[in-house]
């Protein structure tokens, strides 16, 4: 029997959403359960909807793992989400990202020339290895989840990095972190280290990050200059003017929320806890939350008896997750069904086995 040819991606755009739709439940169904399709909390509604399984980055990861029969695991997050998928899953399961150009801003921001290069500037005056902790949120490459897992250090999430930095602690008495310096400093705040002992190396400023070698001692922890800039859209008046406008609003918002944001808020917490504190609010609760624009909708859809509000006036969504859509999905799937594996993500083995060590230290400690 001969391999249908491939099916090409352009031609579905000329599809209405109805026909898409069809398209995919049919491939979906053929693939059945060789396939298993992961929905991120921020994704767009018209691709969630197909998600056999619905998260955050890590615990779709690892749910995917348990399914050792579904063969492709269809990530329809990010690029370094299908990357963890990749690293926990069995040998013979493949990660696929239907769109390659859905990347991650954030993650972007700290590569590994540049991290090993600061490891090296900063070592001039400490002693890294025995006095440093890498930490890496998970929304990084995996070549520097794998610097971490050969450096002593870890990986956290949002639902967990105050733990993790209190781990840290435990090793070493200073932590680097990368690449996303407001997770770093509202877990580090949270906590009690105080802000002057919580400094960001600038990788663009020269020696040290543009810090003093004092300031550099003197740190418990040495943040990178990163951010998310989807996160980064809120603001303090914001959460103010939701409070005049509603009268007893929780506010509720992710740590890559800048500290004043964050430190203004009710409930700080991870997609995961973030749904969970909205679910478990009796009906007539009123909230304002800041985080991605779907997860919101999602909620205010899935919660009726709730009031919930979007805390920034203007659209704040994940432009790269967005890239996943109906026809990217739809083009994936009835390429697996003819065959053809579009966009496998695969790590280096090397790199994978150190990025392994990373995040089973982080799943040993939560
Ligand atoms: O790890 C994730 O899935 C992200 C990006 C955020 C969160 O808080 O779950
Ligand atoms: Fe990256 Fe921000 Fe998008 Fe999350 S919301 S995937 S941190 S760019």
């Amino acid at each position: 029997m001969t391999t249908p040819p491939p099916v090409p991606l352009d031609p579905l755009y000329a599809l209405d959403d109805a026909i898409l739709e069809q398209r995919i439940q049919v491939a979906k169904a053929q693939l059945g359960e060789s396939c298993v399709i992961l929905g991120h909390h921020y994704q767009r509604e018209e691709v969630y909807r197909f998600a056999d399984l619905t998260g955050d980055s890590l615990k779709l990861a690892r749910l995917a793992s348990q399914r050792p029969q579904a063969r492709y695991i269809v990530f329809c997050g990010v690029h370094f989400m299908a990357e963890v998928a990749d690293i926990l899953s069995g040998p013979d399961q493949i990660a696929i990202l239907p769109d390659l150009a859905a990347g991650c801003s954030m993650a972007d921001m700290a590569d590994l020339p540049g991290v090993s290069a600061a490891w090296r500037d900063l070592g001039r005056i400490l002693d890294m290895e025995r006095t440093v902790t890498p930490i890496t949120y998970v929304n990084s490459t995996a070549d520097l989840k794998a610097f971490c897992g050969d450096h002593g250090g870890t990986v956290c999430t949002s639902s967990n990095a105050v733990r993790i930095l209190q781990w840290a602690f435990e090793q070493r008495e200073k932590v680097l972190f990368f690449p996303d310096q407001h997770l770093g400093r509202n877990s580090a705040v949270g906590l009690g280290i105080p802000l002057e002992r919580i400094v960001v190396y600038h990788p663009d400023a020269g020696p040290l990050g543009g810090l003093s070698a004092d300031q550099v001692r003197n740190a418990r922890v040495i943040l990178w200059e990163g951010f998310c800039s989807v996160h980064q859209m809120f603001q303090p008046a914001h959460v103010d003017l939701f409070r005049q406008r509603v009268p007893g609003v929780r506010i509720v918002v992710h740590p890559e929320c800048s500290l004043e944001v964050c430190q203004k808020a009710d409930v700080l917490g991870s997609t995961e806890q973030i749904q969970a504190a909205v679910r478990a609010a009796p009906p007539g609760s009123r909230f304002a939350i800041g985080t991605e624009l779907n997860l919101v909708n999602r909620l205010q859809k899935e919660q009726p008896d709730k009031e919930i509000h979007f805390l920034c006036p203007t659209i704040c969504m994940c432009s790269t997750m967005f890239r996943i859509d109906l026809q990217h999905l739809c083009w994936t799937l009835e390429n697996l069904v003819a065959g053809h594996v579009v966009n496998p993500i695969q790590v280096p083995a090397r790199e994978a086995a150190s990025a392994r060590v990373a995040l089973e230290r982080m799943l040993a400690v939560v």
